[in-house]
């Protein structure tokens, strides 16, 4: 389901938490990064009081909607459902896919992490509606991450199933052609966007990077 227009949406994923960085309030990253690029942003918030997630995370869904680009929420099924979130993304420890999709309804994104291959399987047998595969390389964004697994995984993907994958975890403009090179139809990235001096800057030039490989692909 979905999967074209997903392919699309996933060429340059931000994924975010709601503290600001540097100058900037966590509305403001996002705001420079859709003017200038994003394809869809994922709110992972980890520690911020759920009064203060479902507070901005409606105003971060307002502004995704303004730049019609898909927002959907990390972990929390409850908080994807009260804010009419496009989707949610969901670890292999979190809200199994078949349970999140009973909830959510079919005109739903469901994304399903994969480190592995029989992550993989699972995800596509939790009818995932894309995956993300990582960490690709080292991150220091996660700290539970594991150990950076390249891109094979998603070469193994890409080779056996028709399904959208990004690639996730130490991306930026300098390894994102590798990832696509592997098979992925675009890059999750967290700190190469909300961390750099110029959101709207980063955000460009990735989704240039990966408007250029796909025209050439
Ligand atoms: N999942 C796997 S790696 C990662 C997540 C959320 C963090 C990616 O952050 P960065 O800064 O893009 O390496
Ligand atoms: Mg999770």
């Amino acid at each position: 389901m979905f999967q074209n227009r997903l392919s699309h949406d996933l060429q340059v994923y931000l994924v975010m938490g709601l503290n600001g960085f540097g100058e900037r309030t966590a509305l403001e990253i996002a705001q420079e990064a859709l003017a200038d690029g994003v394809t869809m942003i994922q709110l992972r918030e980890k520690k911020a009081p759920l009064k203060q997630v479902l507070e901005q995370g409606a105003e971060l869904q307002a502004l995704c909607r303004q730049y019609n680009v898909p927002f959907i929420v990390n972990d929390r099924i409850d908080v994807a459902l009260l804010l009419d979130a496009d989707g949610v993304h969901v670890g292999q420890d979190d809200i199994p896919g078949l349970e999140a999709r009973r909830l959510l309804g079919s005109d739903k994104i469901i994304g399903i992490s994969a480190g592995t291959m029989e992550e993989a399987e699972w995800a596509m047998s939790n009818g995932a509606d894309y995956i993300g595969v990582g960490p690709i390389y080292s991150t220091s964004t996660k700290l539970d991450a594991g150990r950076a697994i390249g891109g094979d995984l998603i070469r193994e993907i890409a080779a056996r199933w028709s399904i959208p994958i990004v690639g996730i975890g130490g991306i930026d403009q300098t390894n994102a052609v590798e990832v696509l090179q592997a098979g992925a139809n675009g890059i999750a990235v967290v700190s190469a966007i909300y961390n750099h001096p110029q959101p709207g800057y980063a955000a460009n030039t990735l989704l240039r990077l990966v408007r250029e490989f796909s025209d050439r692909a």
